[in-house]
């Protein structure tokens, strides 16, 4: 929670010191809550794909493997985006959030198949959950 809690400050502070701030265009909030999320998923994907070839039985867990690698750069690609404040294109960032949104929602589903079995894919399709939920908050208040 402390750590959570410093990663966010952290987030914040980085985007108060530029020194052309647009954040005022969209709920710096949103864009915060967006990029840690992101942060978080893309750690919890590529954790969950390396446990997931080291179980026993790995045969079953190929799709989800490939689809916490896709979510995971697709997250890291985000949360870069997110993060560029000066000269942003806004039809950029709302294509890219939504594009996060359909890999989180697409992975979450299929890492939450293997939840009962395995703890990392519990934890990965909360993360997952967690940021498909944050991306589209995000890509909602960029449409308006
Ligand atoms: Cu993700
Ligand atoms: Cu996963
Ligand atoms: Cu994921
Ligand atoms: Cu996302």
């Amino acid at each position: 929670m402390a750590t959570a809690q410093r990663t966010e400050q952290l987030i914040r502070r980085m985007l108060d010191l530029n020194a052309r701030k647009r954040v005022q265009e969209v709920d710096e909030t949103l864009v915060i809550a967006c990029i840690e999320a992101c942060v978080e998923c893309a750690l919890t994907c590529t954790a969950c794909a390396d446990d997931s070839l080291a179980e026993p039985e790995v045969l079953p867990l190929i799709r989800s493997i490939t689809l916490c690698l896709d979510c995971a750069v697709i997250c890291e690609a985000t949360r870069q985006i997110v993060t560029r404040q000066t000269e942003r294109d806004v039809g950029l960032l709302r294509a890219q959030v939504g594009a996060c949104a359909v890999a989180c929602r697409i992975c979450g589903a299929e890492c939450e198949r293997h939840a009962a079995h395995h703890e990392h894919h519990r934890i990965c399709a909360e993360a997952c959950r967690r940021c498909e939920a944050a991306c589209d908050r995000l890509a909602e208040a960029l449409l308006t």
